[in-house]
């Protein structure tokens, strides 16, 4: 259901669009909380408005700890083919699922709390290698707290997310109904059969355009034109993918959403009943979420992560060669759907510029050696050998 705010509700919104800086932000929020009336209609921005303004906050907060030097330090650097970040409750098993699949060495106790800022190990799969980082638990009874807003801000940065999820919970599967909610609630959504909706404001004056393959459920493209010009846009992008509604538009404006590949680890699959848990929670999940039962305990399923990761991903390994010579057995790493000319870019960009032809052999080959042009779209283990 649209808000139906207020024109003094609204302005106060449009001062937050604008503000540049934190503390302009929270001012402007804090505005915006006092002057929005409390009904159903805008329960799910008022929602917003306070966790936005919890993380303006901390981020404030974060501000003031760098500029005395002190606090951890909330970010990895990557490195490896992919990010994975393991996302779960307190004791699921993330600590002892790093230790399990790289060479770092957390520390794993059955005390919650144990793990204090993020840390990264390297896991092999194949040829090519993701970097893993364990993190501090979420707080799924305290959805505004700190670290939740921390762990959140690694997952928004991964690559992929593993949702961690303990089998000797009572009911692992309510667990990870709350952390995709959690996650959503922030604006991070783990599969594509929700809707995605992104909204970009233009300078032209040509309206608002709607984008993308997606599909309008209960409202027409009128009704989406009404209701940005509520929020004084009049000039934007609309790019739509899957069943949106619009609410799904209206939280658009202002959280902007993204689609993170995740996979769900199932730890503990050593405890009794753990396998039946495992199995009804595998049949529900979504078809691009897979679900992965493991123990740490025996190494059951571990094997099964790095293939998971892997697909997940969206990045395919491609082996450059020179004429007359061996591929280099060093993987070029790069997204689905790279064509040759994009790969050419990538090696050097005088390589591309001064492109002639590609020679391929491996799965995008019709036959070994076969000729191709820039435009050629490349797959998982092709060989490529290029012409300039
Ligand atoms: N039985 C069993 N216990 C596990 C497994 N993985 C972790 N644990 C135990 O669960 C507790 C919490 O593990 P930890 O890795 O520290 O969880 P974290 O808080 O999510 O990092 C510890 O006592 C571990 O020994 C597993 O696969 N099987
Ligand atoms: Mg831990």
């Amino acid at each position: 259901m649209p808000a139906n705010l207020p024109a003094e509700a609204k302005s106060k919104l449009a001062k937050y669009s604008e503000a540049r800086t934190v503390e302009e932000k929270i001012r402007a929020l804090e505005e915006f909380l006092s002057s929005v009336p409390k009904h159903k209609g805008t329960e799910n921005l008022r929602e917003w408005a306070r966790r936005r303004l919890a993380e303006l906050r901390e981020e404030l907060e974060a501000k003031r700890r760098k500029r005395s030097g002190g606090g951890p330090r909330f970010f990895v650097e990557k490195s490896g083919a992919a990010q994975v970040v393991l996302v779960g409750p307190p004791n699921s098993g993330k600590s002892s699922l790093l230790a399990a699949l790289t060479n770092a060495k957390p520390e794993v106790s059955p005390y919650p709390f144990t793990t204090q800022k993020p840390t990264p190990g390297m896991l092999k799969y194949e040829d090519v290698e993701f970097q893993v980082i364990d993190t501090p638990p979420v707080v799924l009874d305290k959805p505004d707290s700190p670290v939740n807003s921390r762990v959140l801000g690694l997952a928004r940065n991964a690559d992929v997310l593993a949702l961690v999820v303990g089998l000797d919970e009572e009911r692992p599967a309510a667990t990870l109904n709350r952390l995709a909610s959690l996650l959503a609630e922030r604006g991070i959504l783990i599969t594509k059969s929700r809707g995605l909706v992104r909204i970009q404001k233009t300078r032209s004056s040509n309206g608002v355009k709607v984008v993308g393959s997606g599909r309008l459920v209960g409202f027409t493209e009128e009704d989406l034109v009404r209701l940005l010009a509520e929020y004084r846009i009049y000039n934007a992008i609309v790019e739509i993918e899957g069943p949106v509604t619009l609410d799904d538009v209206e939280a658009a404006i202002f959280t902007s959403r993204v689609y993170k590949p995740t996979i769900v680890v199932l730890t503990k699959l050593d405890v009794p009943g753990a396998r039946e848990k495992a199995e009804a929670i595998k049949s529900r999940a979504p078809s691009d979420v897979p679900v992965i039962p493991v123990s740490t305990k025996t190494g059951e399923g571990l094997q099964l992560i790095g293939p998971a990761v892997f697909k997940s991903s969206g990045i395919i390994r491609v082996y450059t060669k020179q004429p007359n010579k061996k591929p280099d057995p060093r993987p070029l790493i790069v997204p689905k759907g790279t064509t040759v000319l994009e790969a050419a870019e990538r090696i050097h960009p005088r390589l591309a510029k001064n492109f002639k032809y590609a020679k391929i052999w491996g799965p995008s080959a019709k036959y070994p050696g076969q000729r191709v042009g820039g435009s050629h779209t490349l797959e998982d283990g092709d060989i490529i050998e290029i012409h300039a």
